[in-house]
């Protein structure tokens, strides 16, 4: 991290602080987001704290940013009914307030996730 201060995600990551984990591997991590905005919310998270934001990862890790979307994907056909809205905020004036790249994944189990 930038500011030499580890992530919230990292402590996670960490099993420091508590969450509720749907998937880990070697490289990557999921879990329920804190505050839902959708009837299906998961952060997909790789567990390096290397890249900020998915920019840093697309051009560190081109890989890693392949197996996190295909993560995602294996995780909306268990979570919710397979489609799924991908989300990566991207820089502070977008809404990121964790600087440690992740992506959102927002669905439904019925296919019910409403426009916008
Ligand atoms: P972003 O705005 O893209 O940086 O999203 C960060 C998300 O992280 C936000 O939707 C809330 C979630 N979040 C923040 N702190 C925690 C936490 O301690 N646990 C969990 N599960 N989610 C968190």
């Amino acid at each position: 991290m930038e500011t030499g201060e580890r992530s919230i995600f990292s402590r996670i990551i960490a099993g420091e602080i508590p969450a509720d984990v749907v998937y880990d591997s070697e490289r990557i991590i999921a879990f329920r987001d804190i505050a839902p905005k959708a009837p299906v919310h998961l952060l997909v998270v790789p567990k390096t704290e290397q890249y900020r934001d998915v920019v840093e990862l697309a051009a560190g890790d081109p890989a890693l940013l392949a197996e996190l979307v295909a993560t995602a994907q294996k995780l909306a056909d268990e979570h919710a009914d397979g489609d799924f809205r991908l989300i990566f905020n991207t820089g502070a004036g977008a809404g990121q307030t964790v600087f440690h790249v992740h992506a959102h994944i927002l669905g439904s189990p019925d296919g019910g996730l409403e426009e916008g």
